[in-house]
């Protein structure tokens, strides 16, 4: 069969181009496929995981999931999840669950984390450590090469008492490495507090952290500080949505 190539026009095709939060859709989409009926599962919190959490609720209301209890990592999530009719626990009732699914500000190709630039570090960090599984929800902007490397903040909640003392002490553990602190602020000027009433320095790094683990084992010692932003070994598997479509890294 002959073709008149002179007969046929070419279309150019574009792709529609996706939005972050398409991407961040699309990667809650495949998370929830790892739910299951009768799961405990941790909510997490920010965009991507309230993309997972409006999801779950539609899954509920259509009878496709039946049973699943959600334990949630901030006042927001919670609120968000109780709106949707998601069933909603606590640790002190549910001390293991079997699937967390969350947000990152970064992820390194170990599949280790900074989060908490959303304020919620602390509660994530419990109900994740509790879950079985922890599925990572990212669009591909959160890749870096190593932690601390976007410049952007890797967070360190303090108590109130005292907060300054701590900036400082968290200001001098880096120094060599060029990192800053500074107390966070919320939209009024006034010191960001979080749901567990503390306070958050962010720390800025200049260049990715040398030994993530040396760092966070540093920066926990400090008496006062309640948590940091490094979740390390901690996700099973990481859902990356880009443009060229979606993608899972599992350990
Ligand atoms: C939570 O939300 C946090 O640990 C992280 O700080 C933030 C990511 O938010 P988003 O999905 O809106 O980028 O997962």
């Amino acid at each position: 069969l002959r073709t008149n190539p002179s007969k046929f026009s070419i279309k150019a095709f574009s792709a529609p181009v996706l939005t972050q939060d398409d991407l961040k859709k699309l990667a809650a989409d495949k998370a929830v496929e790892y739910v299951k009926s009768g799961m405990v599962l941790g909510l997490g919190t920010g965009s991507t995981a309230a993309f997972v959490v409006d999801k779950l609720g539609a899954l509920l209301k259509s009878g496709e999931l039946t049973d699943i209890v959600g334990v949630p990592t901030s006042k927001r999530t919670q609120e968000q999840a109780a709106a949707l009719g998601i069933p909603l626990s606590t640790l002190d009732a549910h001390p293991h669950l079997d699937l967390a699914i969350d947000g990152a500000d970064e992820v390194d190709p170990n599949l280790d984390l900074v989060k908490g630039r959303g304020g919620a570090l602390l509660r994530e960090k419990m109900v994740e450590a509790a879950s079985d599984k922890f599925v990572v929800v990212v669009d591909d902007s959160k890749l870096v090469s190593g932690l601390g490397g976007s410049g952007l903040a890797m967070p360190v909640e303090v108590v109130q008492f005292c907060w300054n003392y701590n900036l400082v002490r968290l200001q001098g553990l880096f120094k060599e490495e060029g990192c800053d602190a500074k107390l966070r602020l919320d939209g009024d000027g006034k010191p960001y507090v979080t749901d567990n009433s503390n306070y958050i320095v962010d720390l800025y790094f200049k260049t990715p952290i040398r030994d993530s683990g040396g760092a966070g084992k540093e920066i926990a010692a400090l008496e006062g500080v309640v948590e940091h932003g490094l979740f390390l070994d901690m996700a099973t598997a990481v859902i990356i949505a880009g443009g060229d479509g979606v993608s899972v890294k599992a350990k």
